[in-house]
């Protein structure tokens, strides 16, 4: 368990190693840091300012690196929705230490050097696929550069390779999982025990779908390219969250930027510790979630996270109502007969905001007579209104009529920008 002199010193090296970029300089001279030894308490740390994308945009692309570029030995970049990515550069050592972070996770799952692991996120500039890759290797296990994409290659090499370990984005496993009937491959055929997940919200729900369709343990993996890349946090297997690795500081602020207590949920707030190319000091992730202190029975000591119930900037307000894109994937998959396949679109018809869903029937339930179809549909629209109190129009469509996704899936289409 960690101190507060031994916190205290790790949140001084990092302000220590900010430094070193002369952005930070100006940026905490104004708040009265001048060097690492001003940091006395938690509450002189609380007064540096956040950092934030904007930050990373405004010094692109290499303004807020901490060490000289020679020091430098690979960059990841995340693409955002607008304007140019934010980009982040990382040491050898940094490179190291993100394995060994991603390897001890995995260890805490029972991965072990017996495993065959497929990594499937995309390889690249995101850091999904060379970030597990890496950690993999460094756990010793046999690993499977497959990147995103090739559906049917990647379940023939799952067959085939005898894959125990599957790593992708949760929407990827599903498509995954529904394309085995196509590819003539039936689940017994694989050895898949434990799959990581993450890159993108997702429900418990949408976990048991794919843990049903793979037959695997689905468990969740959090990162930003931000802070370093996957595996900042990782569920264990007793499922009560995801463990925050201990070489991240987290803080969970109300909308003014105030701590909230623990169980609380608010806007996750990341500081490293010993990152030294890209060191995040006070890093805004956007995303929402609770932490917690204390000791799971899997030998993790320290904080945890929920599952990100959403984005800040995910959030949409419909006719003044705030919703989140996860409370409809919750709505959705309590009602049986659908795909968990979804896409919602918001539009404005005059001065009104409008929400339609659009879910996928299942094969069986595509024949049923049109009564039925309206019943489900209505019960759909039910469980929306009752989860976020807004009445939805829900448009039920053709089986295998909704993009699938490869990485991440892109589940809301707002069509209201430009229109009053
Ligand atoms: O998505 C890193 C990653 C790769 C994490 C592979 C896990 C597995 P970025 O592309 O920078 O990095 O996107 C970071 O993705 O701020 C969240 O909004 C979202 N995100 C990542 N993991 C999860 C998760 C990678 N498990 C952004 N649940 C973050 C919900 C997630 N959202």
């Amino acid at each position: 368990m960690m101190s507060q002199e031994e916190l205290l010193n790790g949140l001084r090296r990092t302000v220590e190693q900010v430094l070193k970029a002369p952005y930070y300089q100006k940026k905490l001279a104004e708040v009265g840091i001048h060097y690492a030894g001003d940091i006395k308490t938690l509450d002189d740390f609380r007064k540096i300012p956040l950092t934030e994308k904007e930050d990373l945009r405004q010094n692109y692309p290499f303004g807020l690196f901490a060490e000289p570029m020679d020091n430098i030995i690979r960059i990841h970049a995340s693409s955002g929705t607008t304007g140019k990515p934010t980009v982040v550069g990382y040491t050898r050592e940094d490179i190291k230490l993100w394995a060994r972070i991603v390897a001890n996770g995995f260890r805490r799952l029972g991965i072990t050097s017996k495993d065959v692991i497929q990594v499937a996120y995309g390889y690249g500039l995101f850091t999904g696929g060379m970030g597990i890759h890496y950690g993999a290797e460094e756990l010793g296990a046999v690993v499977i550069p497959m990147s995103g994409g090739n559906t049917a290659k990647q379940l023939m090499i799952m067959r085939d390779f005898g894959t125990t370990v599957l790593c992708c984005t949760p929407s990827y496993a599903l498509y995954l999982g529904e394309s085995l009937a196509e590819a003539g491959i039936s689940k017994d055929e694989l050895k898949l025990r434990i799959g990581v997940f993450g890159a993108e919200p997702w429900t418990d729900k949408m976990r048991k779908e794919i843990e049903a369709r793979l037959g695997l343990t689905a468990v969740d993996i959090y990162g930003l390219s931000e802070t370093m890349g996957p595996g900042v946090s990782l569920e264990c297997l007793k499922g009560i969250g995801l463990h925050i690795d201990e070489h991240f500081y987290p803080e969970v602020l109300d909308p003014q930027g105030n701590p909230l207590p623990e169980g609380e949920v608010g806007e996750l707030v990341l500081t490293t510790f010993d990152k030294m190319g890209f060191p995040s000091l006070r890093y805004r992730t956007k995303d929402l979630t609770s932490i917690s202190y204390g000791t799971c029975v899997c030998g993790h000591t320290g904080w945890t996270m929920q599952r990100i119930s959403g984005r800040v900037d995910d959030m949409l307000i419909i006719r003044g109502v705030n919703v989140f894109p996860s409370q409809i994937e919750e709505a959705i998959l309590s009602v049986g007969g659908i795909e968990p396949h979804y896409l919602i679109i918001v539009d404005r018809e005059g001065p009104l905001d409008i929400m339609e869903v659009l879910v996928e029937l299942s094969a069986t339930s595509f024949e049923d007579e049109i009564r039925e179809l309206e019943e489900l549909q209505s019960r759909i629209r039910q469980r929306i209104e009752n989860i976020t109190g807004l009445s939805a129009k829900v448009r039920l469509v053709e089986p295998k009529s909704i993009p699938r996704s490869e990485g991440k899936a892109k589940r809301v289409e707002d069509r209201r920008k430009g229109k009053i």
